[in-house]
């Protein structure tokens, strides 16, 4: 009954599905309920940023090995011999087994590969130059979320206009596409402060300086218990600069018409704002991982095949993010319910 679930016959597209579903087991959903003419192209855009974002992560690479490496990544995904020794677990085995996402790319349509190959190499450019770059303020937090999630909306944009399954006009929209990918990933940089700052042999900072010197002498300081209070504030600072992607991200989705497209585009916005409502005010984020339940993620699958379903989710969980906004306790609180406010009646 379920195409995407019957194994591919090519054991190296066969590879590429399994090692999805491993590192990702939101996106293997969603991509896998794709029109089989984009299935395994966005399979295959998501393993190849997968692999780059390894590189990146991969702190054990010392600097002068890692600058170049991301610099040329675009040019590997060519090379049919390229695989790496880095990362762990399941994107170990991705690096090991690289030659099998290759042998897939290479055979994937050429406009999809162009695409693929233009965002890899400025997603690859724009990393290294944050290598040695600290997040100061909020442009530059924007250009890091540009990099390695906009240029993300911006190869999907244009996939679906480039596929003919959505309108042409998709094909080099930056601005709504860019917005998609902000809001997501912002949404991941706030949840993961403690995973990124306690990785090992160094810390990832990705929180803006000039937010969190108004909280901290260190951004590191936030996870200690007598700083909860300051930490807590310095976070919902951040969701409420996340949520003023959200009004690009409704008007990106009202332009989506096909089914498949919109549920894939849609799903990961649900699951945001549903994330940043559940971190906000929560110091839990700072004692370990804040996720959405299981279970709501699930009924969040179901409920996102067209706009009204869309706007339905975004202002149920605006809704409880606006019910813990505290404004005598919290500096930004009027600013916070502007914002949902703001997104309350968009929807
Ligand atoms: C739909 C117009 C090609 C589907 C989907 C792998 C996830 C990993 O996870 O903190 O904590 O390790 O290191 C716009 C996805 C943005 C990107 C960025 C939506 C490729 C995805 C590589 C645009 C996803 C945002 C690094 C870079 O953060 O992550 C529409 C497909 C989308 C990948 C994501 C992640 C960046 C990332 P983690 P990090
Ligand atoms: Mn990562
Ligand atoms: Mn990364
Ligand atoms: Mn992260
Ligand atoms: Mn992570
Ligand atoms: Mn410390």
């Amino acid at each position: 009954a379920n195409a995407a679930k019957r194994l591919p016959k090519d054991p190296d597209l066969a590879y590429c599905y399994d090692v999805l579903n491993k590192v990702s087991r939101s996106f293997a959903i969603v991509i896998q309920r794709l029109d089989a003419e984009l299935r395994d192209a966005v399979c295959v855009f998501y393993l190849v940023l997968r692999a780059l974002d390894t590189v990146e992560d991969d702190m054990s690479i010392p600097i002068e090995r890692k600058v170049p490496d991301l610099l040329a990544f675009h040019e590997y995904i060519y090379d049919a011999n390229y695989s790496a020794d880095c990362g762990e677990k399941h994107y170990k085995d991705l690096m090991k087994n690289y030659p099998r996402v290759t042998s897939v790319f290479l055979g994937l349509k050429k406009e999809y590969r162009t695409v693929i190959a233009d965002i890899t190499k400025r997603m690859g450019h724009g990393m290294a130059k944050f290598i040695e770059k600290e997040v100061m303020d909020m442009a530059d937090f924007d250009e890091y979320c540009h990099y390695v999630a906009g240029l993300v909306g911006i190869g999907l944009s244009n996939l679906w206009g480039v596929s003919k399954m959505e309108s042409a006009e998709f094909v080099g929209e930056e601005k709504l596409s860019n917005a998609m990918g902000l809001f997501l990933q912002k949404t991941n940089i706030i949840r993961d402060y403690l995973e990124d700052i306690q990785e090992l042999p160094a810390p990832r900072m990705f929180w803006p300086r000039s937010v969190w010197s108004k909280y901290a002498e260190e951004l590191d300081d936030l996870q200690h218990e007598e700083n909860r209070e300051k930490a807590v504030q310095c976070m919902n600072e951040l969701i409420t600069n996340a949520l003023s992607h959200s009004l690009d991200c409704l008007k990106y989705m009202s332009r989506v018409k096909e089914i498949s497209i919109f549920r894939f585009c849609a799903i990961p916005q649900v699951m945001a704002i549903a994330t940043l409502a559940e971190c906000y005010g929560n110091e839990n984020v700072f004692k370990g991982v804040v996720k959405i339940r299981r279970g709501l993620s699930a009924r969040i699958m179901l409920k996102c095949n067209n706009m009204l379903e869309l706007a339905s989710g975004f202002k149920h969980f605006a809704n409880e993010l606006v019910h813990k906004v505290d404004p005598k306790s919290d500096p930004n609180g009027e600013e916070t319910m502007a914002r949902i406010e703001a997104l309350e009646e968009a929807c």
